[in-house]
């Protein structure tokens, strides 16, 4: 028997197609992605809070992503959680960011209940305790809404022999599809759980599921929580 036919295959449900495409799913080539789960965006006076959005459906995720997060670093998968924010002084903050910010009464820097709006180490800023990382599981600080733009998470993924990536976080349209598109760009084969996303506006969060069914899966595939804890090897 040659070594090929000795390769065990594993996929979990998914549409358009069972993830991963060629079957190679293992805790060692595969991480949990679970983006921007902070105050700023699901929490009381945050970010989110301040722009006036329903905070059911930033929270919804919570449970679910909480299911998968204790699966798969129960199994040994690589975990990896971003956080979006600025740093203090602001230098890598946009002006037309803080601009369209302040506009809408939200300003980034500015001060607010959890301390100043998306600013690193303030309260506000951080992941919520729920899903707080534990040691050994890369945070990845970002000042945009895609996680590889200037960050270390390419390096750090190809350091760790990561082909496959589960999509989890808030929100869905937004850092979840902007990380989904450029780590699938990258050609890293990319699967996003439904139930662990959540936008600021419903119809926006089924458009970003659609958009990444469409031409086969121009994206990557979409699964849920209980399919992945099932089925994950
Ligand atoms: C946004 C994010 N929506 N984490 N950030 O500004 O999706």
């Amino acid at each position: 028997m040659n070594a090929r036919a000795e390769f065990t295959q594993h996929t979990i449900d998914a549409e358009p197609y069972p993830w991963p495409y060629n079957g190679d799913l293992r805790p060692d080539n595969t991480a949990l992605i679970i983006i921007d789960m902070q105050t700023d965006f699901c929490g009381p006076g945050g970010y989110v809070d301040h722009m006036g959005y329903d905070l059911s459906l930033v929270r919804a995720p919570i449970e679910p992503i909480k299911a998968v997060l204790s699966a798969m670093r129960a199994k040994g998968y690589t975990i990896i959680h971003t956080r979006e924010g600025h740093r203090p002084d602001l230098a890598d903050l946009p002006a037309n960011k803080r601009w369209r910010s302040r506009r809408i009464n939200a300003g980034i820097g500015d001060p607010g209940p959890c301390g100043r709006i998306l600013v690193r180490g303030e309260p506000g800023w951080d992941i919520i305790p729920d899903l707080y990382p534990i040691a050994g599981e890369p945070i990845i600080d970002k000042p945009g809404k895609g996680s590889f733009c200037a960050t270390d998470l390419e390096l750090i993924l190809n350091q760790r022999g990561i082909e496959n990536i589960v999509l989890t976080g808030i929100t869905t349209d937004v850092c979840v599809h902007t990380t989904m598109r450029e780590a699938n760009d990258r050609g890293y084969e990319c699967m996003m759980l439904e139930d662990c996303c959540g936008a600021t506006d419903y119809s926006n969060h089924l458009a970003a599921i659609k958009m990444i069914k469409m031409q086969g899966g121009v994206f990557g595939t979409v699964s849920n929580s209980k399919a992945l804890v099932a089925q994950l090897p």
